[in-house]
């Protein structure tokens, strides 16, 4: 088994979905992989922190799994580290959603997420930037095609509350009620929209 290989099988057994891409980002290859979020294991469960939020999902259950993988890395004799918190960078280091399509692990969805053909877009992506060989995909299938999926159906446009999505693109932080910064809450736990996605993921899950 080469060290992509060994690497990969790895990541597999630790989350739903892996791929390696280079993208933009230099020698280094990023390793994409995502996990499921689901009622057990709510990634996307933040809570506030005095003004502050926090990651609260993503630390629970995805940081153990995240370690475990550096270090198998580093056992490797090779570089690895994790692109902002949990792997989640904010906002301008890198477009997580791009590096996942070019990794192969989805294509955009109307709602401006990525859709998996099994997990549709319950997947909530990691990186971690690597010196190791893996085998990257290249950028060419980060293609700006209508995704099958999507074809004819508007349900996250025509369910939106705000009526502020449109196909493929995210609306202005401020418009969309799943900023994190007018999100309601409950106690310290925050609240997300998210009917946009509630709904495509049943629809686009009976299709697939
Ligand atoms: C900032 C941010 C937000 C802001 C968005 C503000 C804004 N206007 O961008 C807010 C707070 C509103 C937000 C909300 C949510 N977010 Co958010 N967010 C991010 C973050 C940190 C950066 C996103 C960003 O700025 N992207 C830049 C835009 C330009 O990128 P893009 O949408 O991919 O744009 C491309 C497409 O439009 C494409 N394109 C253009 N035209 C066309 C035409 C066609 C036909 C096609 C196919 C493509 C295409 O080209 C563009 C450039 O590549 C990422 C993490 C990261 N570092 O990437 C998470 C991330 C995108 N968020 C995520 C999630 C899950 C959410 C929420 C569900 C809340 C939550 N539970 O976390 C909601 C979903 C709202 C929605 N309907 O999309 C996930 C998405 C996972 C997935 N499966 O796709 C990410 C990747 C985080 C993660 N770790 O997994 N988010």
């Amino acid at each position: 088994m080469s060290i992509a290989q060994e690497i990969t099988s790895y990541a597999s057994d630790l989350f739903n979905v892996v791929g390696a891409t280079k993208l933009t980002y230099g020698l280094n290859n990023l390793l994409i992989v995502g996990l499921e979020t689901t009622p057990e294991r709510d990634l996307d469960e933040f809570r506030r922190v005095n003004r502050d939020f926090k990651l609260y999902g993503f630390e629970k259950h995805a940081r153990p799994k995240l370690e475990s993988l550096l270090r198998f890395i580093h056992k490797q004799g090779f570089s690895a580290e994790l692109v902002g918190q949990c792997g989640y960078p904010p906002r301008g280091e890198i477009n997580l959603k791009e590096a996942a399509v070019c990794a192969g692990l989805g294509k955009w969805g109307k709602n401006t997420l990525v859709l998996h053909p099994r997990y549709s877009n319950r997947l909530r992506f990691m990186a971690l930037r690597t010196d190791a060989p893996l085998e990257p995909l290249t950028s060419s299938l980060a293609t700006r095609e209508e995704n099958p999926v999507c074809a004819g159906c508007t349900i996250c446009l025509d369910t939106c509350p705000e009526k502020v999505l449109e196909p493929y693109r995210m609306p202005e932080t401020v418009h969309c009620l799943a900023n994190i910064a007018r999100m309601t809450s409950k106690g310290d736990r925050l609240i997300c929209c998210d009917i946009c996605l509630r709904l495509c993921s049943t629809v686009s899950n009976e299709k697939s």
